[in-house]
C-alpha cells in the first residue's frame, strides 16, 4: 500500500527549494530542445589537444550572452548509461543500482517531464537514429508518457552518411530539423546523438583534427569524435535559425556520461599532465557539459555550481513557468537560491564546494588533497546513500502509484 510512500514524500518535499522569480517562466511556452550529447565529458571544453581547439562551437556558445554554461556538473548514471541519464532527465530519479531502469523497470508508473509538458499542450518526442527497442526504449517511452518516439525508421540512412551504430551526427541534426519542422508547436523534443560513441572510430572524411598521442587509440580517437559531434552541433543551430524554429526554442545540452573510463588512466594522466589519476580526479572526470541556451533573452553566464543530471529536471521546468512544488523529484531548480552545492553518483561517491568523497577517503575539492581528518564528510556520507535509498525505495516499490502529484497526497 502507499503507507511505504509517507516517508519517502517527507524526505523528498524537505529538499525542495523556491524557484527564483526572475527565472521562472523565462522560456514559458518555447520549444524545449534537449540533446544527450554522446560521452562528452566537460574536459574537452576550453581545451586543445596538439594545439588544436577540440570543441570550438561549443566554447564559443559557452560565453554566448544568452547561454548558461555549467562547468561542474556531473552525470550520475550507473549501468544504464545514455538511458539512465535519459530517465534521470525524465524523473529527476536515480536509475537502479543493479542494471538499467529502463529494463527493470518499464513498467512503473511515473511522473515525466514529458507528463508534466502533455499537460501543458506540448507535443513530446524522442528522436535517436537506432533501432526503437535498443534500450527498451520503445516499451519504457510508453511509461514514460512520451508521444512519439522518431527511430531509426524516421530517417534516411545511407552507407554514406553512417557509421558504426547509424546515422552520423551531422546527417542526424539535419533531418531532425527537417522532422521538428513537422512537429505541432509547441514542442519537447530530445535528440540522443551517437557519433561520439567508444570505441570511437570514425571516417577520415570526418576527422579534422589530429588524433592524440599518447598511444592509447580509445583516447586518441576520442578528441577527433568529440570535435565532430562539436560541429554537428553548429549544423543544428544554423538549422534551426534558417528554418526560423530558434528563436521559439531552448536548447539544453548535456553530456550523458562518461567517454574514458579508468581503463585509460595511463592516457588521461599523460594528457592532463598528472604523475596519476587518483579516486579525487577519478570523480572529477565524471563531469560532464551542461547548457541551457534561451535565444535572445540576454540571460547567460557560467555557472560553477556543483550541480548534475538530476537537476535537469526541476530548472527546465521553472524555466517553462511549470510548477513542481507536487512532484517527487531529487534535483533542485539550479537557479534557486537554495540549490544546494551537494551531488551524489549512483555508486555513493559525492561532491561538494568543499569536498569530494571517493574510493572510501575524503578529499578537498579545491586542491584535490586527500584529507586524513575525514570529518568534513562523515556526516555527508549518510546523506548521499540516504538520497539514494530514498530514489530506490520509489522506483522497487513502484510508489508512485499511490501518489496524487496534483495535490500532493498519498492514496493508501
Ligand atoms: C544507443 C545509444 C548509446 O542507442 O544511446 O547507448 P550507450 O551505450 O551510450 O548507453
Ligand atoms: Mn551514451
Amino acid at each position: 500500500d502507499g503507507s511505504e510512500l509517507t516517508d519517502v514524500t517527507n524526505y523528498v518535499k524537505s529538499n525542495q527549494t523556491e524557484p527564483n522569480k526572475e527565472f521562472y517562466g523565462l522560456a514559458k511556452k518555447r520549444n524545449v530542445i534537449i540533446i544527450s550529447l554522446e560521452s562528452m565529458q566537460n574536459f574537452v571544453i576550453n581545451n586543445k589537444v596538439n594545439g588544436q581547439t577540440i570543441t570550438p562551437f561549443l566554447n564559443k556558445l559557452a560565453k554566448d550572452d544568452d547561454t548558461f554554461y555549467f562547468d561542474n556538473f556531473y552525470h550520475q548514471t550507473g549501468l544504464g548509461k545514455t538511458s539512465d541519464a535519459e530517465f534521470i532527465v525524465e524523473n529527476s530519479m536515480y536509475g537502479t543500482g543493479r542494471g538499467a531502469v529502463f529494463f527493470t523497470n518499464s513498467g512503473n508508473k511515473f511522473e515525466s517531464m514529458s507528463d508534466r509538458l502533455n499537460d501543458q499542450g506540448y507535443a513530446t518526442s524522442v528522436m535517436h537514429s537506432n533501432n526503437k527497442s535498443f534500450w527498451n526504449r520503445d516499451i519504457m517511452y510508453k511509461a514514460l508518457n512520451i508521444d512519439t518516439f522518431y527511430d531509426v525508421e524516421s530517417y534516411d540512412v545511407t552507407d554514406d552518411n553512417s557509421a558504426n551504430w547509424g546515422l552520423k551526427d551531422i546527417p542526424f541534426m539535419e533531418q531532425s530539423v527537417d522532422i521538428m519542422k513537422t512537429m505541432p508547436q509547441p514542442f519537447y523534443t530530445r535528440m540522443l546523438t551517437l557519433s561520439n560513441h567508444f570505441p570511437f572510430t570514425s571516417d577520415d572524411e570526418d576527422q579534422f583534427i589530429e588524433p592524440y598521442d599518447s598511444g592509447d587509440k580509445t583516447v586518441d580517437r576520442y578528441f577527433q569524435t568529440v570535435n565532430y559531434t562539436d560541429k554537428a552541433v553548429k549544423v543544428l543551430f544554423d538549422k534551426l535559425k534558417k528554418e526560423g524554429l530558434y528563436d521559439d526554442s531552448i536548447i539544453v545540452m548535456y553530456g550523458d556520461h562518461y567517454g574514458i573510463s579508468e581503463n585509460h588512466n595511463d592516457a588521461m594522466a599523460k594528457y592532463l599532465d598528472k604523475e596519476s589519476i587518483t579516486p579525487y580526479d577519478s570523480a572529477k572526470l565524471q563531469s560532464v557539459p551542461f547548457f541551457i541556451h534561451i535565444p535572445d533573452s540576454g540571460k547567460g553566464e557560467v555557472m560553477h555550481e556543483v550541480s548534475g543530471e538530476m537537476d535537469i529536471r526541476p530548472t527546465v521546468l521553472h524555466l517553462l513557468g511549470v510548477d513542481t512544488s507536487k512532484d517527487l523529484q531529487f534535483g533542485q531548480d539550479l537557479f534557486s537560491k537554495d540549490h544546494e552545492n551537494f551531488i551524489t553518483f549512483r555508486d555513493g561517491r559525492f561532491i561538494t564546494d568543499k569536498v569530494v568523497y571517493a574510493g572510501e577517503a575524503c578529499y578537498d575539492a579545491k586542491t584535490g588533497e586527500k584529507l586524513e581528518d575525514k570529518t568534513a564528510c562523515e556526516p555527508l556520507i549518510q546523506r548521499a546513500n540516504e538520497k539514494l535509498d530514498v530514489s530506490d525505495k520509489i522506483i522497487n516499490g513502484d510508489l508512485l502509484r499511490f501518489y496524487d502529484n496534483k495535490t500532493g497526497a498519498v492514496n493508501e
